[in-house]
């Protein structure tokens, strides 16, 4: 088993449903355990500010998929939560990204891990500080990186971390 964490967010919608559905739909596929999610937060638009706020959260997943394969699984349940892609950082009703897998280094167009933004995203890094304070990324550690990038305009969602199982 290998562990991964998950970075997802959205900002057309319900989000908050969409986001659940997703992560349910994850927790269901038979090499995949959703072992533990934060808490829901609402973010501003990140590298394109004129759109609506984002609903974010991130996930630790244990997994017996090879990355390519998880990547595969988080696509699909982007795809079943209809999902509109119609430009890059644009508006989208879900996105799920892989932000980090165990061990795993590597640059290619299909998969990059870690994720090539993660390190510098307040809306990724602070719901992962909830849940994985010390995963290391690029030479620094999550809670670190957040500290570093945190944004005060982030809002953490009442709520607690067992909002996705209904
Ligand atoms: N890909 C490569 N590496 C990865 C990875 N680690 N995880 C490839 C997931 N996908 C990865 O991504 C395009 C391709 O990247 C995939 O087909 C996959 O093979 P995409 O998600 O399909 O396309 P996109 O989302 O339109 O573009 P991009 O550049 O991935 O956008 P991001 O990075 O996902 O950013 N602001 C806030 N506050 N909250 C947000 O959630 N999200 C974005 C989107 C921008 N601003 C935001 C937020
Ligand atoms: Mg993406």
């Amino acid at each position: 088993m290998s562990r991964a964490w998950l970075g997802l967010g959205g900002n057309i919608g319900d989000v908050p449903k969409a986001l659940g559905k997703a992560l349910q739909s994850l927790d269901a596929h038979e090499g995949i355990k959703v072992s533990v999610v934060s808490s829901l937060y609402r973010t501003p638009p990140w590298g394109k500010e004129d759109q609506p706020w984002f609903v974010n959260a991130g996930a630790e997943v244990e997994t017996n998929l090879s990355p390519e394969m998880l990547l595969e699984a988080c696509q699909q349940v982007e795809r079943d939560g209809l999902r509109e892609r119609k430009e890059r950082w644009g508006p989208r009703t879900i996105d799920v990204d892989i932000i980090a897998f165990d061990g795993v280094e590597q640059i290619e167009q299909r998969l990059t891990l870690p994720h090539p933004h993660a390190h510098e995203r307040p809306f990724v890094l602070s719901p992962l500080a909830e849940i994985a304070p010390d995963l290391p990324l690029v030479g620094s550690s999550i809670s670190e990186l957040a500290k570093a990038h945190a944004d005060p305009r982030l809002q953490q969602v009442a709520g607690g971390q067992n909002w996705w199982r209904d």
